[in-house]
């Protein structure tokens, strides 16, 4: 069988099935019509090639904007980290939370633990904006974090004088989402936050748990939360669990004949005690004291030292294998003898 080309030009050549040329040529190489067009000829990859050159040449900047989940792989395989999660319903204060931390970096260290750097530099001074004068607003505020927004990771390093560098991943979606996930549990599988997440905190409000209106259904959907993630399978049995009281401000310690702080603590024990068997604690924090300004910035700095406290990493347990043919199989044994 003779060696065809795969095309010709010539549309009414079919030498690529019959072997014979249009135009009568013996040595198809002759022809002028032969071989394929232009448009069709594959010319390697030198293009792509130069492009590249020419990318590498210019600088990359980064975004500094929030890392979504598939970006934390290039830092997680560089640096230990350490990932939070904040759970909480719309307006809990999670992204004020979060921007509360970074407000008091722009200050100085906080509880032992200077700023170093930060890949989400852009996302965290936008979140911090609006409670800012510059935003020219009346009071500040923090915008809300929309479903559309997805999950978002922001990052801090971290150094400490004895302990070193810690980097610190925290994720933020909006409460709309996890209050989807309660009511339809077959969602809850797709908040990966929770499976990638040393620690879950859920977000209690404080503004919730005053209003008469909606305390108790409130209290109660708090608590289904929590149960539906364990229940689900949403948590590792090594996650740290913490429930975080915010905005202090809101619980004045008498309103309307109600003792709040008492309300506050006796839900807070009836809570840590339903969820005994896996080590829920708890924390109170305020992070935007505009309710009250004399109750002031709360518990911020004991939230981050918990979060990065050194923690006992689990190692599994070594099996000797049975009978080993690889030597390299034999390891464990030749270790145990050591
Ligand atoms: N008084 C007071 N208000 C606060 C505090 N923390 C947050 N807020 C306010 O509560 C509102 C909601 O806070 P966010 O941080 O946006 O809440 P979120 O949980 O991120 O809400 P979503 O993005 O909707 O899920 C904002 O207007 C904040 O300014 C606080 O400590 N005290
Ligand atoms: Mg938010």
């Amino acid at each position: 069988m003779p060696e065809i080309a795969s095309a010709c030009r010539n549309p009414e050549c079919e030498v690529a099935t019959t072997g014979k040329c249009a135009l009568n040529h013996e040595l198809l190489d002759s022809c002028e019509e032969y071989g394929e067009a232009e448009a069709d000829l594959d010319f390697g990859d030198e293009e792509v090639h130069d492009d590249r050159v020419e990318e590498e040449a210019l600088t990359r900047l980064r975004s500094s904007d929030l890392l979504r989940p598939e970006q934390l792989w290039p830092l997680q395989k560089m640096v230990p980290t350490t990932t939070v999660a904040l759970v909480g319903d719309f307006r809990a204060g999670k992204t004020t939370l979060i921007s509360a931390l970074y407000a008091s970096f722009r200050k100085g260290p906080l509880a032992g633990f200077r700023f170093r750097s930060s890949h989400t530099l852009t996302a965290f001074a936008r979140r911090h904006h609006d409670a800012l004068l510059l935003s020219k607003r009346n009071s500040p505020v923090t915008l809300r974090t929309s479903r559309q927004d997805g999950l978002g990771f922001f990052h801090l390093c971290l150094r400490n004088d004895a302990s070193g560098d810690h980097n610190l991943l925290i994720a933020d979606r909006s409460g709309e989402t996890y209050a989807d996930a309660r009511s339809d549990t077959s969602l809850i599988g797709e908040l990966v936050e929770l499976k990638l997440a040393d620690r879950v905190c859920f977000l209690l409000d404080s503004a919730r748990i005053v209003d008469v209106e909606q305390r108790h259904s409130y209290k109660r959907v708090f608590k289904q939360q929590i149960h539906a993630f364990l229940d689900n399978g949403a948590l590792s049995s090594s996650t740290v669990l913490e429930m975080v009281t915010t905005k202090l401000d809101k619980l004045s310690p008498q309103i309307e004949g109600r003792d709040l702080i008492k309300e506050l603590d006796d839900f807070e024990t009836a809570t840590l005690a339903e969820f005994s068997d896996v080590s829920l604690t708890a924390r109170r924090v305020c992070a935007l004291p505009r309710a009250n300004y004399g109750v002031g910035v709360v518990g911020l700095d004991e939230m981050l030292k918990s979060w990065l406290a050194p923690r006992a990493r689990e190692y599994p347990g070594l099996i000797a294998a049975r009978e080993p043919v690889r030597q390299l199989d034999r390891v464990f044994e030749y270790w145990s003898e050591a």
